[in-house]
């Protein structure tokens, strides 16, 4: 039988402290999944650079089918007429990245923010820190107030977190007042019907990463929530081109969704899995766990088992990790707890595995 295809983040030679070097130490990582971090959303990305990324990697026998992300221009999410240029950029760089090899393209569909949490080092209760979502702190904070939190962090970028971009954050959200949740959907479609062409003829697989939490913030319409939506999402270009990333851990936020049930139903149209665990609390907080399904609320045994069931080939990574033995990361993506995690999905795949293969 074939298996997951284990791959792992890496933020680049300037802006990941882990070495390709230490990443080939983890066991069964076959590629990295990357992106040109310094590309603003809309951008087309630049040949050169797309191919130094394929060199690096292939110094180190890592395959670089899967990008994360081709981010959205806000114009696009917004449906306004600017948005058709960055539409031609958008397939531009699918053309460009199917020539070195990719097969995979990550994105979000997220007005504004991308993932959102109030603390990006909130104690786990075993000496470690993770990233940290309280409500309560959620729901009274202004939006700035979240944007200066996250952008005193400093020492690392955060993904999808651009300075300059949140810069506009009053326009932003004055742009967004006649989006509704419909309008969304529809800015969507158009988006899809013109870029799952080009991702058909390109052999790409686009794969939208669900809303991280999957629930609206800030007045925000948020519509890729849950497993109605994700149907609903799938339907509107019904191609293998138009897939989604499953991600336990954002749509394992909302506890009423099934995951298993989002495995087994979508499992065809997921090219790529983000598996992790998180834990719930009674007051609607959440805190990212050790990917051990009894540290916390999500059943990672139970989703290796959904995705070994359907015979996934697709590609895997550990999402995002604690901060453990006193790593200095940026945050959910330190190498130690990602690499733990690596192992225990794959100690859960090979022991379902009829014949594992020795050397
Ligand atoms: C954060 C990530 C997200 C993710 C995007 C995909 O750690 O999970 O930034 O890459 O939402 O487009
Ligand atoms: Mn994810």
């Amino acid at each position: 039988m074939i298996d997951m295809q284990m791959v792992f983040r890496w933020f680049g030679e300037n802006d990941d402290h882990i070495p390709l070097s230490n990443i080939k130490q983890i066991p069964g990582v076959t590629g990295i999944v990357w992106a040109l971090h310094d590309q603003a959303p809309g951008d087309k990305w630049p040949l050169d650079k797309i191919q130094a990324v394929k060199t690096e990697a292939d110094n180190y026998g890592f395959n670089i089918d899967v990008v994360e992300s081709v981010n959205i221009h806000e114009d696009i999410k917004l449906g306004l007429p600017s948005r058709e240029q960055y539409i031609e950029n958008y397939k531009a760089t699918i053309k460009d990245l199917a020539s070195v090899g990719v097969k995979v393209i990550c994105y979000n569909f997220m007005p504004v923010f991308d993932w959102i949490r109030t603390d990006l080092f909130g104690e786990v209760g075993d000496g470690s820190t993770a990233l940290f979502y309280e409500k309560a702190k959620i729901d009274a904070m202004k939006p700035e107030e979240l944007v200066a939190n996250f952008l005193s962090n400093d020492e690392f970028s955060l993904p999808g977190w651009e300075p300059e971009r949140l810069g506009q954050l009053a326009e932003l959200f004055e742009a967004y007042q006649n989006v509704s949740e419909e309008k969304l959907w529809d800015n969507l479609h158009y988006f899809l019907e013109q870029v799952i062409p080009v991702a058909e003829e390109n052999g790409i697989k686009m794969a939208i990463h669900p809303d991280d939490p999957p629930w609206p913030i800030f007045g925000l319409p948020r519509i890729i929530t849950n497993q109605d939506n994700i149907r609903r999402f799938l339907n509107l270009v019904d191609s293998p081109s138009n897939g989604l990333t499953f991600c336990s851990g954002s749509l394992g936020a909302n506890p009423e969704n099934d995951l298993i049930s989002i495995v087994k139903e979508f499992g065809e149209r997921i090219p790529f899995a983000h598996i992790r665990n998180l834990k719930h609390f009674s007051n609607g907080d959440f805190i990212e766990s050790s990917h051990k399904a009894s540290d916390g609320s999500v059943d990672i045994v139970g989703i290796v088992k959904a995705f070994h069931e359907i015979g996934f080939t697709g590609y895997t990574r550990p999402d995002h990790g604690r901060h453990i033995w006193d790593e200095v990361c940026r945050p959910g993506y330190g190498l130690y707890d990602r690499a733990l995690g690596i192992m225990y999905l794959w100690g859960i795949w090979d022991s379902l595995s009829e014949k594992v293969k020795v050397n």
